[in-house]
């Protein structure tokens, strides 16, 4: 048998093994040339020694199986995976700058650094959590960089499939990492994507003091901890970290998970806001990221004539925080505290986290008992923390209880029981989409689609506005503005796009004219902003006359949306829907008759559903089936079908386009790729789809075409674009 050295030198499938680049957990780590490619890689190896141990196998299989799933551009590629000689081994692209934690051994991380790395890994980390990915060992070590700045998230190793088990949506047992475990975690309990959540915290905090929030000499000792201390504040280790930021640290770190940041981008976010940064972060249509923020309250002002009034609520006057504006200050190198602990030892606690589970969690919950009896007693739980130490009693009481946002799980059977068989072959490992071109211009379309389309993309670490002619395939930039544009509706006449953006803070919707970049001064110039309060507004749509744009709004501040309508000079608001749920994406029906949307659940994202209302009749009705997970729903341009998406299996949430009769009979899936295909929309003429999905060839979201019946799939845009929709008479 071979043991993990002799395999320098050797040749291991098509990869040539050169030199160790490290060991972590419970794997060898390779720097290896691939000879059909000419390229460096990094493969992954198994040591002989733990290749018939179970344990080890199946958390190596683990990882090949759920980054199998994943697909995105802030989570390091995997290549292939294979087995040499008994070993397994997983092939992925080669980070050469190293990771996060080199760079925090390397003395000081400037604020800026953090900030862009915890805005990259944040959407990779919810994207994981969208697919009911839970990573579970978020730590410094697994983020890689490259050599131009990219932040990665790797080793998938303990992460867990939510559900997969058929135990609902936790996962049990102690696994990951001692410092960078939440209470939850470190209690056995059930995990949820917070869970990460906290665990960013941790790095926050480590990124920015040189130090964790809480050291001990023991595994042991941190995990309890985890549990009953308070950490200390970040701003007695940098005094250079602003009271803002600081707050944002200590909330994701608060030990009920309710009081978190419910996902990652949203502490992304709030670290932006909290250093005065446009915040660009946008996922609106993909239903797992609901994402509230506090932000200040101004009412709305109070609808003149309701279009209908069901279940109407006031908004509340005045609630939230106000925005915070505390500025870091310029960022200069951090003194740094050498760590008590090299980093093996809590390679080796993960690990041990891994095997003796069982163990740890029996021992941090006698400790935290026992801490708790104390506390009450006496209030003396100081003395098992080095630092401030008080015991939470919230705790150790009801947080097994805690509603994990995430996915149903039995909306797998039920969803693949209403939908017929795909009509595309969905063993297709990978979306192979004909006629790509991978170059700085759109491609050529090669399956007959016309006219123009609209979409949004993140360039420059911005979002902006394009217009693509299909015809010459000139890609021409819209908006310029430094804050995030995007989720952009034309008007039927075709003369107007509106589209939300953070210009003025946090989402409004604004519009311009369709031809705005012919006009003198550019489409900046003629931007005019539609709604201005203190609420998110999100994703319009127009009425078939195009005189109304109707549109999202979380008028509650907790995560629940209703439907408003205005003109589109703000005039004339009225609250169009309303039922206490998260209600978004509305579009008119093309005869004006009725609306759908998305409508489900506020707070957990597990029941998505297409809803149809009729405001004359005040009729409600969902169109697709309880269990199910469907949204973002678009009229084809007769009216007759209904084209959305679909979460496609439930446990791993990989999105498919489906279609169905208006009136919710004969649902279908139309395209499934192996990803999560999105912002689905017809030609004008109903002959051609438009929808975005991630690239195999660029490795980010792009814009596809393919014929209305889901063949001739086509890749359009080649530097990125977002939820296109076809420019009404182009
Ligand atoms: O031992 P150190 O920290 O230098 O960064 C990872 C760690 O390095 C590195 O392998 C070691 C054990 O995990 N590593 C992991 N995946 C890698 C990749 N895809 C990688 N280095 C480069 N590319």
């Amino acid at each position: 048998m071979t043991t993990s050295d002799d395999l320098i030198g050797k040749q291991i499938g098509g990869y040539e093994i050169q030199s160790v680049i490290g060991r972590g957990g419970m794997a060898t780590v390779y720097r290896a040339h691939q000879v059909s490619m000419n390229r460096v890689v990094a493969v992954k190896v198994l040591p002989a020694q733990y290749a018939h141990d179970d344990t080890y196998l199946q958390r190596f299989n683990q990882e090949v199986k759920i980054v199998s799933q994943l697909e995105h551009r802030a989570i390091v590629p995997v290549h292939d995976y294979g087995e040499f000689e008994g070993q397994p081994y997983i092939v992925m692209r080669f980070m050469a700058g190293g990771s996060a934690d080199d760079l925090i051994r390397r003395g000081a991380m400037d604020i800026e650094q953090v900030i862009s790395i915890i805005e990259q890994i944040a959407p990779a980390l919810d994207y994981a959590h969208g697919k009911n990915v839970l990573h579970r060992d978020l730590k410094p070590s697994n983020v890689l960089l490259d050599d131009g700045g990219g932040a990665f998230l790797t080793d998938f190793g303990i992460a867990r499939i939510l559900g997969e088990q058929g135990v609902g949506i936790t996962t049990q047992g102690v696994v990951g990492t001692p410092s960078y475990m939440s209470p939850e975690q470190a209690q056995g309990h059930p995990l949820d994507n917070r869970s990460d959540v906290y665990a960013m915290g941790v790095m926050l905090f480590e990124m920015l003091t040189g130090r964790r929030p809480f050291e001990s000499d023991t595994p042991y000792s941190i995990a309890v901890l985890q549990v009953t201390a308070q950490p200390p504040a970040p701003r007695s280790y940098n005094p250079e970290i602003s009271l803002a930021v600081e707050n944002v640290i200590l909330r994701a770190l608060r030990k009920d998970r309710d009081e978190r940041y419910p996902h990652a981008t949203g502490l992304a976010e709030a670290l932006k806001r909290a250093t005065n940064q446009v915040v660009t972060t946008v996922h609106d249509t993909q239903p797992s990221l609901p994402r509230p923020q506090p932000r200040v309250q101004t009412p709305l002002p109070q609808p003149a004539s309701q279009l209908a009034q069901p279940q109407y609520i006031p908004p509340p006057a005045s609630a939230s925080q106000p925005r915070m504006t505390t500025g870091m200050p310029a960022s200069r190198p951090i003194p740094r505290r050498r760590r008590k602990n090299g980093n093996g030892v809590w390679m080796s606690a993960a690990v041990g986290g891994v095997i003796g589970c069982g163990l740890l969690t029996l021992l941090v919950i006698i400790a935290v008992l026992v801490i708790t009896a104390i506390s009450s007693n006496n209030q003396s739980a100081g003395t098992i923390s080095e630092s401030n130490s008080s015991v939470e009693q919230s705790t150790f009481t009801g947080e097994g209880s805690a509603v994990p946002p995430t996915l149903d799980p039995t909306s797998a059977a039920a969803r693949s029981a209403l939908l017929p068989t795909p009509s595309v072959d969905d063993s297709t490992p990978t979306l192979i989409p004909v006629g790509v071109r991978p170059s700085a211009t759109p491609n050529p379309v090669t399956n007959g689609a016309s006219g123009t389309l609209i979409y949004f993309a993140e360039r420059d670490s911005n979002f902006d506005l394009y217009k693509l002619d299909l015809g010459d395939s000139v890609e021409t930039r819209l908006t310029t503005n430094s804050a995030a544009d995007s989720y952009m509706a034309v008007s039927p006449d075709g003369n107007w796009i509106a589209f939300q953006s953070l210009r003025d803070g946090d989402w409004e919707i604004y519009v311009m004219p369709t031809n705005c970049d012919t006009l003198s001064g550019g489409c900046e110039s003629h931007v005019s902003q539609v709604t201005r309060n203190g609420y998110y507004d999100r994703i319009p749509a127009w009425s078939p006359d195009s005189e109304w744009i109707i549109f999202s709004s979380d008028t509650r501040n907790d995560g629940t949306f209703d439907l408003y309508r205005t003109h589109p000079d703000g005039s004339d608001l009225q609250l169009v829907f309303e039922n206490g749920e998260r209600n978004s994406h509305a579009r008119y029906a093309p005869s004006g008759a009725y609306i759908i949307f998305t409508t489900g659940d506020a707070k957990d994202g597990t029941t998505w559903n297409i809803g149809r209302f009729n405001p004359q009749t005040q009729d409600f009705t969902t169109l697709t089936g309880a269990g199910s997970k469907d949204w973002s729903p678009n009229f084809s341009p007769d009216g007759a079908s209904i084209i959305y998406l679909v979460d496609k299996d439930g446990v791993q949430g990989h999105a498919a386009i489906g279609v169905m009769d208006a009136n919710g009979e004969n649902p279908a899936i139309l395209y499934d790729g192996s990803g999560f295909e999105w912002g689905a929309s017809y030609s004008p003429d109903g002959g051609y789809v438009t929808f975005t999905v991630y690239s195999q060839v660029t490795a980010q979201e792009e814009i596809f075409l393919m014929r209305a019946d889901g063949s001739d799939v086509q890749q359009v845009t080649n530097q990125g674009g977002q939820y296109a929709v076809w420019v009404p008479g182009s």
